[in-house]
């Protein structure tokens, strides 16, 4: 895939190096963009071998509305989130509870019956939001709508989390009969997360896609720190001099959103270059 290796190839020549939390410098590169045509197949990188099946469990996870990773972890043997998670596997209200569950304070009016009749109070009453049904919803109902917004973003609830989220804001747009979607994401570790997190949500399209009768089109990705960390260059450069393959293609059975499992999602033609080793920074 083209895209990712001039991603990969701008942030080593603009990027800049800069201390983080971690203990391992990287480059940074500031805004940095890039587009793929879910068209032309499923975007999975074929210039090392990635984790398919972790990368749908992962979606799938999310689409529960967890706040533990004990499926994840203990039912599908997926390890990813463990370094995150406390011993029982809670995580927090990061991205399965934000999309499915998402916390608010509704400030709605509520009557009363009274002494001397009936009369208006604000009550505020807490409240969930399903965000990923909304977005299903109002693409059959309204699919002009400039409003498709998944959120993962909630200022108030950031020091309960294990980790504040990454890519932070999804939406999504019908435009010339297709489903795009564009991902902002604060933080982005080139080598590791971004390839994942682009299949993440180039599958998470194509499922909405599939939900709501329409053809994926473009996934745009906009990247705001977008770094390399030092200990993961030499092993970049490596994946930059090999010739990529044909993109796979993702099946994805027609079943109602919360009935998807593993096996409703086949990955065709998956031809790939060996897996390259790259350490977390956590
Ligand atoms: N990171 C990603 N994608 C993810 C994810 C984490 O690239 O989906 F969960 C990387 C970005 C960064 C680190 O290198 O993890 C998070 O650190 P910070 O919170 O300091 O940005």
């Amino acid at each position: 895939m083209k895209a990712y290796h001039q991603l990969v190839a701008r942030v080593l020549e603009h990027g800049v190096k800069k201390e983080n939390r971690t203990g391992t410098d990287a480059i940074s590169s500031f805004a940095e963009s890039y587009r793929v045509d879910l068209s032309e197949g499923f975007p999975l990188l074929t210039t090392k071998k990635m984790m398919f099946r972790s990368i749908i469990l992962e979606l799938l996870w999310y689409l529960r509305g967890e706040s533990h990773i004990r499926w994840l972890r203990d039912e599908n043997d997926c390890h990813i989130w463990d370094a995150w998670a406390d011993e029982e596997g809670n995580v927090g209200p990061i991205y399965p509870v934000l999309w499915r569950r998402f916390p608010f304070t509704c400030y709605e009016e509520v009557d009363f019956e009274g002494v001397g009749g009936a009369f208006k109070n604000d009550m505020p009453t807490r409240k969930e939001f399903d965000q990923i049904q909304y977005i299903i919803d109002q693409i059959k109902e309204n699919p002009t709508s400039r409003r498709l917004v998944l959120s993962a973003w909630h200022p108030g609830l950031l020091d309960q989390m294990a980790l504040p989220p990454c890519h932070i804001m999804a939406i999504f747009n019908i435009t010339d009969g297709k489903l795009n979607c564009h991902l902002t994401q604060r933080s982005g570790d080139i080598a590791l997360g971004i390839p994942f997190n682009l299949a993440c949500y180039a599958a998470l399209t194509m499922i909405i896609a599939r939900q709501t009768g329409y053809e994926p089109g473009i996934f745009a990705h906009t990247i705001v720190d977008a770094h390399i960390y030092e200990n993961h260059v030499d092993g970049l450069k490596k994946q930059l001099e090999r010739e990529p393959f044909p993109l796979p293609t993702l099946e994805i059975a027609d079943k109602s959103l919360d009935k998807l499992s593993l096996e409703d999602f086949t990955l065709h033609n998956y031809q790939h270059h060996e897996a390259i080793r790259f350490e977390v920074a956590v």
